[in-house]
C-alpha cells in the first residue's frame, strides 16, 4: 500500500540537525515537516525561518511547511523565497482575513497549496478552499504541541473528507499523535499521508531507517 511519511522535524535533535536530516533521508523519509509558529496563532514558538532554510540546503527532499502563524500573506514571500517548486505551504484559513488571496500567492510561486484544518474547524468551514488546494492536513490534536493525545471526534471529519477528496481533487494528510495502529486504520480508506512525530518516530532509541522500514511493512 502506497503512503507517505513526513518527518515532524520540530520533534529532532537540534543539537545534530544534520545527522538527523541524512539519518531521516536514508532511513526512506519521504518529506520534511516544517512546524513554524509565531506564538500568537498558537500558544508556542517552534520552529523558525532559517531552521527551515537550513533544511531546504541540507536536503533534496520535498519541504511540508505548516504555517501556524497569523496573517501568513503579510510574510509569505520570506518561505516561499527559499522553498523549491513542488514543496507544500499549509496555511490555516482562520489566521488570515482573505485566506484564498494567500493561497493563490503560494501557487504562483509554484508551490504546493494546504490548507491544515483545526479539530474544532469543520469540513463546511473550508468548503470553498478546497476546490483550490491539493493537500488539506487534517490536524488530530491542537495546533501548537507535539506529544499530545489524539482527540477521537476528528475520526469523523477524515471521513467526510475522504468522501469528497475525488470529486475536489485534494489529497488528505494526518498531523498529530500517529501511532501505526492510525496508519493501519486510515491509510487502507485513502489519506494519502501522515506527520510523525513523538509517537512514532523520534525519542525511540531506534534508528529511523528501522522505526520507517517496520512501518512500510505494515500488514493490511
Ligand atoms: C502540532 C504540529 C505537529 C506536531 C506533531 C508531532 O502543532 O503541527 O506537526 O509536530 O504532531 O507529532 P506527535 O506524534 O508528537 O504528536
Ligand atoms: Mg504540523
Amino acid at each position: 500500500m502506497s503512503f507517505e511519511l513526513m518527518a515532524s522535524m520540530m520533534c529532532a535533535d537540534y543539537g545534530n540537525l544534520e545527522k538527523e536530516v541524512k539519518s531521516l533521508e536514508e532511513g526512506g523519509i519521504d518529506s520534511f515537516h516544517i512546524d513554524i509558529m509565531d506564538g500568537r496563532y498558537v500558544p508556542n514558538f517552534a520552529m523558525s525561518l532559517n531552521d527551515m532554510r537550513y533544511i531546504a540546503q541540507a536536503t533534496k527532499k520535498p519541504l511540508d511547511v505548516h504555517l501556524m502563524i497569523e496573517h501568513p500573506n503579510n510574510r509569505i514571500h520570506l518561505f516561499l523565497n527559499h522553498l523549491r517548486p513542488g514543496d507544500t505551504v499549509y496555511i490555516h484559513p482562520e489566521a488570515e482575513y482573505h485566506p484564498s488571496t494567500t493561497l493563490q500567492s503560494i501557487i504562483n510561486a509554484g508551490m504546493v497549496p494546504g490548507i491544515a484544518v483545526n479539530p474544532g474547524t469543520s469540513v463546511e468551514t473550508v468548503m470553498e478552499m478546497l476546490r483550490i488546494v491539493k493537500k488539506v492536513l487534517v490536524m488530530s490534536v491542537n495546533p501548537g504541541n507535539a506529544g499530545q493525545m489524539y482527540l477521537p471526534y476528528v475520526g469523523k471529519k477524515i471521513t467526510k473528507l475522504l468522501s469528497m477528496k475525488e470529486d475536489m481533487d485534494f489529497e488528505i494528510y494526518w498531523d498529530g499523535a500517529c501511532s501505526a495502529e492510525k496508519i493501519m486504520e486510515f491509510a487502507p480508506k485513502g489519506v494519502r499521508g501522515f506527520v510523525l512525530g513523538t509517537t512514532l518516530l523520534f525519542g525511540k532509541g531506534q534508528a529511523y531507517g528501522e522505526t520507517l522500514g517496520n512501518i512500510r511493512e505494515l500488514k493490511f
